[in-house]
């Protein structure tokens, strides 16, 4: 009885280590703050630094990222990683971003930024969401296990705001820090 709950807590303690990865969507230069909520001009362009936090270093990060409101034009990635990476697979509202090191050589230890997307502000007067797709998304590690991200911040764009709006919005956000 005692060796199987020493066993079923072992489990416990993995079980928690490998589902510490998440994933961040930092829109205003400072990650750890989110979920950002940032202005945005029509036309603008809009980077979104992707960060992978967690415990540990891994092999691969790969995710979907969605902007369901359909506001936001994905335009491209600029992979920070020095893995291998393949193009963005865009299949509107979302896009699919893969990055792994084949050479099983160089993981990266969490946190670390994984590259940065840019969207362009298409409509006006909308605020839109960028989202992780966490059932598209996953990552392997140095350990050789894989798994899916068990969480996510993500981040919103409003598109057309003014300084008091964005102030406004930065008010709503505080509430539910
Ligand atoms: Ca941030």
């Amino acid at each position: 009885m005692k060796k199987a709950l020493a066993v079923a807590f072992l489990c416990a303690i993995f079980a928690g280590f490998v589902a510490a990865q998440t994933i961040e969507l930092d829109l205003d230069g400072t990650p750890g703050n989110g979920p950002d909520v940032v202005p945005a001009a029509v036309s603008d362009y809009i980077n979104v630094d992707v960060y992978i936090n967690g415990t540990g270093m891994l092999f691969s990060a790969n995710f979907t990222i969605c902007n369901l409101d359909g506001s936001l034009e994905f335009q491209g990635y600029a992979y920070n990683t020095p893995w291998t990476n393949t193009p963005p697979v865009v299949t509107p509202p979302c896009v699919l971003i893969q990055a792994t090191d084949f050479t099983f050589g160089s993981p990266l230890a969490m946190p670390f930024l994984h590259g940065t997307a840019t969207y362009h502000a298409a409509v006006d007067a909308s605020l839109d969401d960028l989202t992780i797709d966490l059932a598209n998304s996953g990552w392997f590690n140095d350990q050789f296990l894989s798994g899916a991200f068990s969480d996510f911040v993500g981040g919103s764009v409003q598109i057309g705001s003014s300084a008091t709006e964005q102030t406004n919005w930065g008010a709503v956000k505080d509430l539910f820090r």
